[in-house]
């Protein structure tokens, strides 16, 4: 049965007959639709990623704020219109209640859609990559809401790790310190987004879903709450080596700089100027990555729904 929420939201008639049933559910965030990546490339991602999740016999779940309702699972208009949208809120922790309270649109960030999949009683949720510790962070404090929100809520985050843009050594000690466990799949080092490197050597590593699914089925055993973070290297054809995107990401992180860009306007920003500087090749590598975090937390969530 679907957990009662305390939120004011809507099921897709997808989404609530899988609840029902008890059928694995993935979570998908809508930031990554609307700040994230440009049309139309935004919307053939949203439909592709939500077509893997049911390929492996998964419901996915988008989650939006569409005039002031929370929005468990899209319909077909709702996903384009809100891909079209200029003008989406982009609602994290502190917005949620705002943006339900003034009957505005928004998408959610991972915080956001974290806090909703588990009023659903959804426990696995896909993403690009999440947001974290900013460079510069110890003068100007952006730390995103992502890491809190890990901390505290539980659902397990498939992600390809923290984007690149960030200071992913802080950003997983931080996570060490609020006890959110960071494994990467099949491998022994960290991925940094675009690329399948980071120099950092990742916290814990498990091969299987199976095995994910064992391990947060004990966290339950014990009583530990909060999230985890699953850190999925972007398939090897996809990615763009990190000595290259180093580059660009120092471009980057210079002209936001320049231009005093600040607070919630910073990811987009990045994100934005990679894509121009690497010519589009940025948004495939994405794209390639968001596809096969909804794989593997399809599987996760298949595995979850198997070992009940
Ligand atoms: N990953 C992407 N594109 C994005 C984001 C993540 O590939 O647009 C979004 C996510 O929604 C994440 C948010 O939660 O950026 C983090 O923003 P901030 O750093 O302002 O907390
Ligand atoms: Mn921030």
């Amino acid at each position: 049965m679907t957990k009662s929420s305390i939120f004011p939201s809507s099921y897709s008639s997808e989404v609530r007959a899988a609840l029902d049933a008890g059928k694995p559910v993935v979570a998908l965030e809508s930031t990554i639709i609307t700040h994230g990546m440009p049309w139309p490339g935004n919307i053939e991602m949203a439909r592709d990623v939500e077509n893997i999740i049911r390929a492996e016999g998964a419901i996915p779940a988008t989650i939006a704020v569409i005039e002031g309702c929370l929005h468990i699972g899209l319909e077909e208009e709702q996903l384009v219109a809100l891909a079209k949208s200029k003008d989406a809120m982009k609602v994290s922790r502190a917005d949620l209640a705002f943006a339900v309270a003034m009957g505005r649109t928004g998408a959610t960030t991972v915080a956001a859609t974290m806090m909703a999949a588990s009023h659903a009683g959804i426990g696995v949720f896909a993403t690009g990559g999440i947001g974290g510790v900013h460079h510069g962070a110890e003068s100007d404090f952006d730390i995103s809401a992502d890491l809190d929100e890990l901390a505290r809520t539980s659902v397990i985050v498939v992600s390809a790790g923290a984007k690149a843009i960030l200071d992913i050594a802080k950003t997983l000690e931080v996570l060490e310190t609020r006890g959110v466990p960071v494994v990467t799949f099949g491998a022994d080092e960290l991925p940094a987004f675009w690329s399948r490197q980071s120099g950092l050597e990742s916290p814990l590593r498990l091969d299987s879903a199976q095995d994910i699914a064992r391990f947060q089925k004990t966290r339950e055993a014990m009583e530990i709450a909060g999230g985890m973070l699953i850190a999925n290297p972007v398939p090897e054809a996809d990615e763009i080596p990190r000595t290259e995107m180093q580059t660009y990401i120092h471009q980057a992180l210079d002209k936001a700089k320049a231009e005093g860009v600040t607070g919630k306007a910073v990811t987009p920003f990045l994100l934005s100027e990679i894509l121009s500087i690497t010519d589009g090749r940025s948004l495939a590598t994405n794209i390639a990555l968001v596809k096969n975090n909804a794989q593997l937390a399809a599987a996760i969530a298949c595995a979850l729904a198997n070992s009940k």
